[in-house]
C-alpha cells in the first residue's frame, strides 16, 4: 500500500514566516532583507520539524529500539533548508506559500551558508548516512563537533588558492537547538590517583586536571516522508565557570586562565586535511572532547530506562568513522570501570561488543599515531587503559603465535601492537577494541585484508567486512536535479526516492529515441544552468553544447588532477599543431580545495588556473577547449555541477582511492565514468557494463607490484615519448608563467626523487598515453549522439546499488542489528 504523504500546513507556515519577520526583526515583510526572510522561513520550517522530532522521541521511548551512535569528527551536511523541504515532502506547499508572500524560494535557499563541518568524502558520507538512517526509520545519533569555523572558504586570487575563514554561524543557525541541560564535563591533563574505596575496590581518580563544559547543539535529520527525525548532536566547548576573582587569592589564577583558553580554542576550527593527519595536540583534545561527552550521554541515556549496564551493547552500537573517534574505546572502558564499577573483563565485553570501526583510506600519511608522551600528558587515565589493553593484546599475540612454525612473533607484535615505537596507534586500538572492521568498497576491503591490515585479518578474520559506500538520491537527484528527478518519476513512478534499485526499470528506455532525446535535453538544461553559474562566478563563457568533463573533489596527488591538466596541455598542443583536425569542443571543469599546508596541491591549483588563462584566451583554440576552475567547491555548487556533468573524471592511481562517492553522484545524474579500476569505480563498471564507461591505466595489482619493486623510471617515458616530453617541458619554459621556476616542483616530482618520494610516485606518466587514448574514445563516442544518450541513460539506470540506503541496510543487517521504528 502506498504511504500517504506527510501533512504540511501551508497557511500555518505562511503565518509563521510573517510572525517571525515581525518578532525577530521588528520589520514588515517588505522591509526584511533576503537573509532575514531566509531566517524567518527556516524558523517556520523548524517549527514543523520539531513536531515530528518530538513524535520520533516519544515513539523511540516507547519502543526502545537499538540505537547507533555514528561518531565522526566530520559531518559535511550542506544546506539544510531545501533538503528538509524535500524530505518533509513540503517543497510544493512551501514554494506556493513563499510565492504568495512574494518571496523567491531559490533566493531564500541561496541565503543559507553551507554548513561545512567536514573536509571531503569521509564527512559527506556521514551526512548521507544520517539521511538514510532517518529515511529507513532507524534511531541514530550523529555525534560531532560544532566547529565555529568549518572548512575554509576558498578564494582564487591571481590563480592561487587563498583560504578565508568560514563564518557559517555569523547569522546564527535557525535549525539548531542548544541543549544546555545535557551539558557534560570533560577533563584533560593532571595525574591519576589510585586509592581503595570504602568497599575495598581499587579505584582511579584523575586530579589536578583542566575541565571544560561540553554543550550540545542538536540538529534535526529529517527522514524522507516517514515523519522520522533523528538528531545530529554537535558539541561546543565553554569554560566551566566564569572567571572567578577569588582565583587570585587561591593562587589558581593561571589555571583559571588556561581553562578558559582551552574552552575557547577547542571547537574553533576544523583541521582542513583530507586523507592526512595533522598530528596536532589540539586535534587530540578535540577528539577526546566530543567523544567523552558523547559516550557519557549514551551511557546516561541508556540507564534512564535500563538497569544493567553490562547489557549496554544490546541497545547501543558505536560506529567509529575512521580512527578519529577511536578514544571512544578507552573512554567507554574508563566510564564503565571508574564510574559504573564494572570489572575489566565485564567492561571489555561491553566495549568490544559496542564498538565498530570503518577505515577510509590506505594513505600512509593518514594513519593516526600519537606520541606516547603527548597522549599520556593529555589523557592520563585513558593512557593507563590503553596501556593495559595493549599489554593484554600483546599477551594474546604471544599465546597465539609462540611456537608456531615459521612465524616471527616479534614481527607480529611490531606490526600489531597498539603501543609501539613510543606511539599510540589508533587504528590498532580501533580494531582490537571493537568487533567489526570495514573498508568502504570491495577492492579497498580486499587491500586492507591482504596488505595493509594483513596480520590483523589473519588473527581475527571474523571482524572484517566490506560496506561499499553509497550516496543519498534525495539530495543528489531529487534536490540537485529536479528536471531529471521529474522525468524519472514520470517514467517509472517515484519509488526510486526510497528504493534506488527501481532505477533499473529505466533500462527499458535505453534504446527509446524519444526518451534518449528527453534525457539529453535535460542534461543540456542543466549544463546551461551551470554555464550561467560559471559566467557569474568566473566570468568565463562556456558552450553548453561542448562536452562537460568534470573533476571535482579534494585536491590530492593521488587523485591526479595533475594528470588531467597535463592532458589538457597536450590537447592544447595538438590543436595548435593541427588546426584543421576535427575536434569536438570540450569544457574541462575543475573544483578542489587543497589543505592549506599542502604545497604541491596548491601549486596544482595555480597550474590549472594558469593553463586556463592561456588556453581560454588563445585565438588559435577558438573555444575548442575551455578550462574552468570553480572557486570554493562545496556541497551547494556540487549539486549544480553533478547535474551538468557529461564525463566523470575518476582517475586516481589504482589502489589509492578507498571508494570515492563523487563517482556515484555523477553516475546517478547520467555522467559517464572516465576512470581507473580503483575504489568503487570497479563496482560502478560492474553494474553499468564496461561498454558504458571509459577505463584506462594500470590496475591496482600492477601499481602495488611496482611499489613493491621500488617504483619505475619515469625518465624512460620522458625520453621516449615526445608528447610527454613536450608537455613537461612546457611546465618550465615560461608558457604558463613568466617565472619559469614556478612550476618546477611539479616537474621535479614527476621526474626525480624528491624528499625520499619516488619519482612520479602516483604513476602519472605511466598512465599518460592510456589516459589520452581514453579521452579520444570519449570524444568519438560523444559525437554519436544516440550512443552517448544510451550510455548516459544506462548510467542513471544502473546506479541502484550506490544508494546509501543500501549501505545502511547492510550495516544494519550484518553489523548493527538495529530495530526499525514504527511510526
Ligand atoms: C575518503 C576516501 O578518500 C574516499 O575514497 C571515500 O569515498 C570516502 O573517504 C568515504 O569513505 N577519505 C577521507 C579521509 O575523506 O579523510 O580519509
Amino acid at each position: 500500500m502506498k504511504k500517504k504523504p506527510l501533512k504540511f500546513d501551508k497557511d500555518l507556515f505562511k503565518r509563521s514566516v510573517q510572525y517571525n519577520v515581525k518578532t525577530l526583526y521588528r520589520k514588515t515583510m517588505e522591509e526584511a532583507t533576503e537573509q532575514e526572510l531566509y531566517q524567518a522561513s527556516a524558523y517556520a520550517l523548524k517549527d514543523a520539524i520539531v513536531d515530528h522530532w518530538m513524535t520520533t522521541q516519544k515513539k523511540a521511548a516507547e519502543q526502545d529500539p537499538k540505537i547507533v551512535y555514528y561518531m565522526s569528527m566530520e559531518f559535511l551536511m550542506g544546506r539544510a533548508f531545501g533538503n528538509n523541504l524535500i524530505n518533509l515532502q513540503a517543497y510544493k506547499p512551501v514554494k506556493e506559500a513563499l510565492d504568495e508572500l512574494n518571496i523567491d524560494l531559490n533566493l531564500i535557499e541561496d541565503q543559507e551558508p553551507d554548513p561545512a563541518l567536514g573536509n571531503g568524502g569521509l564527512g559527506r558520507l556521514a551526512a548521507c548516512f544520517l539521511d538514510s538512517l532517518s529515511t529507513l526509520g532507524y534511531v541514530a545519533y550523529g555525534c560531532g563537533i560544532r566547529y565555529k569555523y568549518g572548512m575554509f572558504r576558498q578564494k582564487i586570487q591571481d590563480g592561487y588558492q587563498v583560504e578565508v575563514p568560514d563564518t557559517w554561524l555569523e547569522n546564527g543557525n535557525p535549525f539548531e537547538l542548544r541543549r544546555n541541560e545535557y551539558a557534560k564535563e570533560v577533563k584533560f591533563g593532571g595525574y591519576v590517583n589510585m586509592y581503595t574505596d570504602e568497599r575495598g575496590r581499587t579505584m582511579f581518580k584523575q586530579e589536578g586536571y583542566q575541565v571544560v563544559r561540553a554543550v550540545p547543539y542538536d540538529l534535526p535529520v529529517v527522514g524522507y516522508g516517514n515523519g522520522v527525525v533523528n538528531t545530529l548532536r554537535i558539541w561546543d566547548a565553554e569554560p566551566i565557570q566564569c572567571f572567578q576573582l577569588d582565583s587570585f587569592d587561591k593562587g589558581d589564577y593561571q589555571k583559571a586562565v588556561e581553562q578558559e583558553n582551552l574552552a575557547s580554542q577547542l571547537c574553533e576550527v576544523l583541521y582542513p586535511n583530507d586523507n592526512h593527519i595533522a598530528g596536532k595536540e589540539l586535534r587530540l583534545k578535540q577528539q577526546y572532547f566530543f567523544i567523552s561527552a558523547s559516550v557519557q550521554t549514551a551511557l546516561q541515556r541508556y540507564l534512564k530506562h535500563h538497569e544493567d549496564i553490562r547489557k549496554f551493547y544490546e541497545k547501543n552500537v558505536f560506529q567509529l568513522n575512521d580512527t578519529h573517534p577511536t578514544v571512544a574505546v578507552a573512554e567507554l572502558m574508563r566510564l564503565l570501570m571508574d564510574e559504573y564499577y564494572l570489572s575489566w573483563d565485564e567492561a571489555w565485553d561491553v566495549t568490544t561488543k559496542t564498538c565498530c570501526y570503518t577505515n577510509h583510506t590506505i594513505m600512509a600519511e593518514a594513519l593516526e599515531k600519537w606520541p606516547v608522551d603527548l597522549f599520556q600528558r593529555l589523557l592520563p587515565r585513558i593512557y593507563q587503559i590503553v596501556d593495559e589493553i595493549n599489554r593484554r593484546f600483546v599477551d594474546q599475540i604471544m599465546r597465539q603465535y609462540s611456537g608456531s612454525a615459521g612465524i616471527d612473533v616479534q614481527a607480529k607484535i611490531r606490526s600489531m601492537a597498539i603501543l609501539y615505537d613510543n606511539q599510540v596507534k589508533m587504528a590498532h586500538l580501533a580494531i582490537v577494541g571493537g568487533h567489526s572492521v570495514n573498508g568502504v568498497a570491495r577492492l579497498h576491503t580486499e587491500i586492507l585484508e591482504k596488505r595493509e591490515l594483513k596480520d590483523f585479518y589473519e588473527m581475527m578474520p571474523e571482524k572484517f567486512n566490506n560496506k561499499t559506500n553509497g550516496i543519498t538520491q534525495r539530495r543528489f537527484l531529487l534536490h540537485a536535479n529536479p528536471l531529471l528527478a521529474d522525468w524519472v518519476t514520470e517514467k517509472i513512478g517515484d519509488d526510486w526516492i526510497v528504493d534506488l534499485s527501481q532505477m533499473e526499470k529505466l533500462k527499458a528506455f535505453a534504446d527509446d529515441k524519444k526518451a534518449q532525446q528527453e534525457f539529453m535535453d535535460i542534461k543540456l538544461q542543466n549544463k546551461k544552468r551551470l554555464a550561467k553559474y560559471i559566467l557569474k562566478h568566473n566570468g568565463i563563457e562556456v558552450d553548453p553544447k561542448s562536452i562537460f568533463d568534470v573533476q571535482v573533489k579534494r585536491l590530492h596527488e593521488y587523485k591526479r588532477q595533475l594528470l588531467n591538466i597535463l592532458q589538457v596541455i597536450h590537447k592544447y598542443n595538438d590543436i595548435k599543431t593541427h588546426p584543421n583536425k576535427d575536434f569536438y569542443p570540450k569544457t574541462y571543469i575543475f573544483g578542489a580545495k587543497a589543505a592549506a599546508g599542502y604545497l604541491t596541491a596548491k601549486l596544482t591549483i595555480k597550474l590549472i588556473n594558469a593553463v586556463a588563462d592561456v588556453v581560454n584566451n588563445d585565438p588559435d583554440i577558438d573555444g575548442k577547449i575551455k578550462v574552468v576552475f570553480i572557486e570554493d567547491y562545496k556541497v551547494s555548487n556540487a549539486e549544480l555541477i553533478f547535474a551538468a556533468a557529461d564525463v566523470s573524471e575518476q582517475i586516481s592511481t589504482a589502489s589509492k582511492e578507498a571508494s570515492g562517492t563523487g563517482n556515484m553522484k555523477m553516475m546517478l545524474n547520467g555522467a559517464i565514468t572516465l576512470g581507473t579500476l580503483d575504489g568503487a569505480n570497479v563496482e560502478i563498471v560492474n553494474e553499468v557494463g564496461e561498454e558504458n564507461a571509459f577505463i584506462f591505466g594500470l590496475t591496482s595489482q600492477e601499481v602495488m607490484d611496482y611499489e613493491r619493486n621500488g617504483g619505475y623510471n619515469p625518465m624512460d617515458i620522458y625520453n621516449s615519448n615526445p608528447n610527454v616530453k613536450k608537455v613537461l617541458d612546457m611546465l618550465v619554459d615560461g608558457t604558463f608563467s613568466n617565472d619559469r621556476e614556478l612550476f618546477r616542483p611539479l616537474y621535479n616530482c614527476l621526474l626525480n626523487t624528491v624528499n625520499s618520494n619516488k619519482a612520479d610516485q602516483y604513476f602519472i606518466l605511466k598512465d599518460f598515453e592510456s589516459y589520452l587514448e581514453a579521452q579520444k574514445r570519449i570524444s568519438d563516442a560523444y559525437q554519436d549522439k544516440k550512443r552517448w544518450a544510451k550510455m548516459a541513460l544506462l548510467n542513471t539506470a544502473s546506479c541502484g546499488k550506490f544508494s546509501s540506503d543500501r549501505t545502511i541496510q547492510e550495516y544494519v543487517d550484518e553489523v548493527w542489528h538495529l530495530d526499525k521504528l514504527e511510526m
